[in-house]
Formats: structure tokens, C-alpha cells, sequence
């Protein structure tokens, strides 16, 4: 992992931030039009315009923390190294997914990179993650974190609380990372909440909370990188509040009745791809750079979609669930 202050000089760590931020994009994108084609069922929960808090908190942990995932979660999970060819294939119902093609977008785990899984119930990967939190401990683990994501619609989840004030009490190594994108579905937060500080979710718990602006990647890669810092040297967990935007709709059904043209305007000027890439224009990277950075990006999402469609579907014959039976 880089150090938070040399990753602003670290040429190549800059690019490969880039490089992962334009990847989620693009990821997203196959996915809503592999929807559109009438390809990929269900429903799906895309991160535009949030990319800079998966990728920025992910780069700042290291292979052996454990990360667990929102339902709108594939941007950390591609961060963490869940690879873009098995996570389409997953996402495709294809027996080379994940998950074996049986989960799809709300159940991409891949615990060889230590990618504990999406969840599609809110606020629910909280406990979890202080179950993990307490194997690392129990097992002398100190430099491991658990790190896990919610919302801040799912912080009025009492699953949120209990995990909180669990890890607060245990002295959990637990890394709390709220994404805040000010809506929990059509609803804003401000209608729901008395107090719009989501810091002061684990104040009470003697939780020590940061924050940081989610458009920009740098920002939420210190803030993480510190937190991370704290809760090794302190052996208490921490609480990251990440301001952004999804401009995206909820899920792929959305009918975006709820906010305004202009609202959205705003945060597509300031999302944090485009927003990286005057970062990285003003640090001596060229146009040409940045272009051959989202070349490489749109390539290896284009052979992972072309993989993941030509991958054959489970077989689900009653014979092959009989192999899976557990004998024990
Ligand atoms: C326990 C539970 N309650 C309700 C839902 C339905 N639901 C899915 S996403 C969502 C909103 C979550 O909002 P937030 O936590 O802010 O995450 P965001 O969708 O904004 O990323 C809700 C209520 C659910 N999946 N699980
Ligand atoms: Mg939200």
C-alpha cells in the first residue's frame, strides 16, 4: 500500500486509480446495456458517479483485509481484485461466475481476494463484518481490518447499531465506510434523519468518525488509508463518512421522479472520473495519457462481457445438486 502522503507523487499509483475508476465505469455501463439487449435479468444496482468511494477506500487496504459489499457494490468488489471477466460472467448467470452463476449482481464474493460478498439486505454485512473482525482477533491477526460498506439510508438499520456498538465494546478491528449519496432509494436523507451528520453515527459508541469528500478519490484514499492506520494502532474500530452522488438511478428500474434535472447536472460536472483526470492533467499527465488509460479500461471490459457471453449456463440437473450435497 502507498503511505497517504507520497500516493499524490507516486506516478504509477495515480494511474492505476485511474485506471480502476474508469473500469468501474465502464463495468457499469456494459451492465446497463446488457440490460437494455434484454441479456441480463433482475435487477442491478449500477455506482456511477460513486466510483471514487469503492476504488479510494479499496486502495487503501491491503490484500489480506477482508472487504464486505453493498447491494450496489461492483465497484468494490472489481477495486479489491475480483476479476472484471468472473464478475461478468456472474452477473451473466454463467457456471464461470463468482458464484457459479447462482447469485449474480447481489452475491459477487470472491474470498481468494478476500472479497466476502455483495449483500442485498441493507445494513445486514455490519455484523457480519464484526464476525470477522473477532476471527482476526481470536487468531492473533493484527494486521488484518474488516472493512464494510452501507449506505446512508441503511445507517437507520438497527443491524448498523448493534454492529457498532459490538465492535466499540470487543474492541473489533472493524472499518465502517458509509457511502453517502443522500438518498436511500427515491427518499432523501434529510427526510428521514433530524441530523443529516452521519459522523455522529458512531459517536455515541465511542467510535472515532471522519469524513471525506467521495468525488474525490485522493480524498477518500487519505481518509480510509488513516482510519485503517487508527484502528490497527488503537485495536478500535472506525467510521469513515464518504459524501457523493449516484448519477445513476436506484436500480436499473428507476423512473427518477425525485430529483431535478439540475441536481444531477451538478454532480455529473463534478463526478469523480472527470474529475481525477484534471488531477492528473495538472500533474503532468498528457491527454494522450488519459486517453490511453481509458483504452485499456474499455478493452478489458469489452473481452470481459464477449468472455462472460459465450461462458455456458450451470447445469442445474438433479444429479449435479446430489454432488453438492454435504455428506457430513
Ligand atoms: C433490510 C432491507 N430493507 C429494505 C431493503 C430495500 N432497499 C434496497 S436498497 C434500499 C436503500 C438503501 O439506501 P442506502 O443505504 O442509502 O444505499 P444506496 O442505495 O443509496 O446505495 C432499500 C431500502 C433491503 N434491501 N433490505
Ligand atoms: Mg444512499
Amino acid at each position: 500500500m502507498n503511505e497517504p502522503t507520497q500516493a499524490r507523487t507516486d506516478r504509477a499509483f495515480l494511474e492505476r486509480l485511474m485506471e480502476y475508476m474508469m473500469l468501474v465505469r465502464k463495468f457499469e455501463e456494459a451492465v446497463f446495456s446488457l440490460f437494455q439487449q434484454g441479456k441480463l435479468h433482475g435487477t442491478t444496482h449500477l455506482c456511477v458517479g460513486e466510483e471514487a468511494t469503492g476504488v479510494g477506500s479499496v486502495f487503501a487496504l491491503e490484500p489480506q483485509d477482508c472487504i464486505l459489499s453493498t447491494h450496489r457494490g461492483h465497484g468494490q468488489v472489481l477495486a479489491k481484485g475480483v476479476s472484471a471477466k468472473d464478475a461478468m460472467a456472474e452477473m451473466l448467470g454463467r457456471e464461470a461466475g463468482t458464484n457459479r452463476g447462482r447469485g449474480g449482481s447481489m452475491h459477487i464474493a470472491d474470498v481468494s481476494v478476500n472479497a466476502f460478498g455483495v449483500g442485498g439486505v441493507i445494513g445486514a454485512s455490519c455484523p457480519i463484518a464484526c464476525g470477522v473482525a473477532l476471527s482476526f482477533k481470536m487468531r492473533g491477526e493484527k494486521d488484518r481490518v474488516a472493512a464494510v460498506f452501507f449506505g446512508d439510508g441503511s445507517s437507520n438499520e438497527g443491524a448498523v447499531h448493534e454492529a457498532m456498538n459490538l465492535a466499540a465494546a470487543w474492541r473489533l478491528p472493524v472499518l465502517f465506510l458509509c457511502t453517502n449519496n443522500g438518498y436511500g432509494m427515491s427518499t432523501p436523507l434529510e427526510k428521514v434523519v433530524n441530523d443529516t451528520d452521519l459522523t455522529k453515527r458512531g459517536q455515541p459508541y465511542g467510535i472515532r468518525s471522519t469524513e471525506a469528500d467521495g468525488n474525490d478519490v485522493l480524498a477518500v484514499f487519505e481518509a480510509v488509508a488513516e482510519a485503517r492506520a487508527y484502528i490497527l494502532k488503537e485495536e478500535r474500530p472506525a467510521l469513515v463518512v464518504e459524501h457523493t452522488y449516484r448519477t445513476s438511478g436506484h436500480s436499473k428500474s428507476d423512473g427518477n421522479q425525485y430529483r431535478t434535472e439540475e441536481e444531477i447536472a451538478h454532480w455529473l460536472s463534478v463526478n469523480p472520473v472527470a474529475r481525477f483526470a484534471k488531477v492528473l492533467l495538472a500533474d503532468g499527465f498528457s491527454e494522450a495519457d488519459i486517453a490511453a488509460i481509458d483504452a485499456r479500461a474499455s478493452a478489458a471490459i469489452a473481452e470481459a462481457t464477449a468472455y462472460a457471453e459465450a461462458c455456458p449456463y450451470p447445469e442445474a440437473s438433479p444429479r449435479d445438486l446430489e454432488a453438492e450435497t454435504y455428506s457430513d
